[in-house]
């Protein structure tokens, strides 16, 4: 084949191969099956030798037409790929900034945390100090020293875990109380939050573990009407203004005399609805004066101090503050009803 049959085969070949060419790395094997050292054309060059001395330059000439040509037309095709190269890398790293974005699983406190922590804030604002102490306690503090003699049914094991004849699950926090007045000097103010424990079935309204917190306050000449106030400070510092307190007569071995206390319903200011059963107050709370036995027993002067304490279920509280209806509730740990409570 005569050399310009050659050059016009190889020409249109390599064009019709350019148009097809998308790639950069496609672009560069191109170039060099072309126009590389071990190219087509440079092999051509080299083929010239065999050509009558009259006709090569004519032909070198036809060469680096060709060269030039193809040269040029892989630039073209260069900076397109290159372009279209990088228009699909923008498009592939596109970020959407207005995708809304996952949001991140946040844990909350439990409802039992969230009360426990505004009472304990409620009674700090009142110079009460926090105190913590055992779960698992010596049937000494945890009767005996509360007045609750070797007979008293609360001891019954249907009511309290033994773990044997001595050491009980605490079935209230007033252990701890007893410990605060047997090591402190008074006046003493302090709450003790915490677990306590009763041999009770778990249903709606009962449970084997829950949660209280007592406050005690022994100092000379406390009288019931400190506790009153106290009381009513925190019902208003915890519900507002318009709550009150209403205390009716109870009995506590470890307290004499001693009172439930109801706070004015909530749901309908006391009016009276289905929450409080149409009597517009909800019993929050029992309380008393320090029975002067358990003052003595625990190293106190009972002719020279007095005191008061009071108990709060926490659960009673979070349930009725944040509508749940079964105790049960509170600790299936159901993040469908937790999430909802922050
Ligand atoms: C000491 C002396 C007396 C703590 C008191 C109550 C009344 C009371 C209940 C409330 C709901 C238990 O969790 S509950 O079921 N408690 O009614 N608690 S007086 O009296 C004390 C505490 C410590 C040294």
């Amino acid at each position: 084949m005569a050399i310009v049959d050659t050059l016009r085969e190889l020409t249109q070949r390599v064009e019709s191969e350019l148009k097809a060419t998308d790639t950069s790395a496609a672009l560069d094997a191109l170039k060099v099956k072309v126009l590389g050292k071990k190219g087509e054309l440079t092999a051509l060059l080299k083929g010239m030798g065999q050509l009558a001395p009259e006709e090569r330059p004519k032909v070198g000439a036809q060469i680096n037409e060709v060269r030039e040509h193809l040269t040029a037309l892989m630039g073209d095709r260069e900076a397109a790929i290159k372009k279209a190269e990088r228009e699909a890398a923008l498009k592939a790293e596109t970020i959407d900034v207005t995708e809304p974005r996952k949001l991140p699983k946040v844990g909350a406190a439990h409802p039992i945390t969230l009360v426990m922590d505004e009472l304990i804030e409620c009674f700090s604002g009142l110079g009460f100090e926090v105190m913590e102490g055992p779960e698992v306690e010596l049937d000494h503090y945890n009767f005996e020293l509360m007045n609750l003699p070797k007979n008293h049914p609360a001891r019954d094991a249907q009511d309290t875990f033994y773990m044997d004849d001595n050491i009980v699950l605490r079935t209230h926090t007033s252990p701890m109380q007893a410990r605060a007045m047997l090591t402190r000097k008074p006046p003493i103010r302090i709450i003790c939050p915490g677990r306590v424990y009763r041999a009770d079935e778990l249903d709606a309204t009962h449970s084997p573990v829950f949660h209280q917190m007592e406050g005690l306050v022994v100092d000379e000449n406390m009288s019931m009407s400190d506790l009153r106030g106290t009381l009513e400070a925190f019902a208003k510092k915890l519900y507002g203004n318009d709550v009150s307190t209403r205390f009716r007569p109870s009995f506590f071995p470890f307290t004499e005399p001693s009172a439930e206390v109801d706070l004015t319903c909530t749901a309908c200011h006391g009016k009276g609805c289905r929450i409080c059963k149409d009597t517009g107050w909800v019993e929050v709370l029992g309380c008393g004066m320090v029975n002067p036995k358990v003052l003595e027993m625990c190293g106190i002067d009972s002719t020279k101090y007095s005191g008061f304490a009071f108990g709060i279920g926490l659960e009673r509280i979070a349930m009725k503050r944040y509508g749940i209806t079964d105790l049960r509730m509170l600790y299936e740990g159901d993040a469908r009803l937790l999430g909802q409570i922050r």
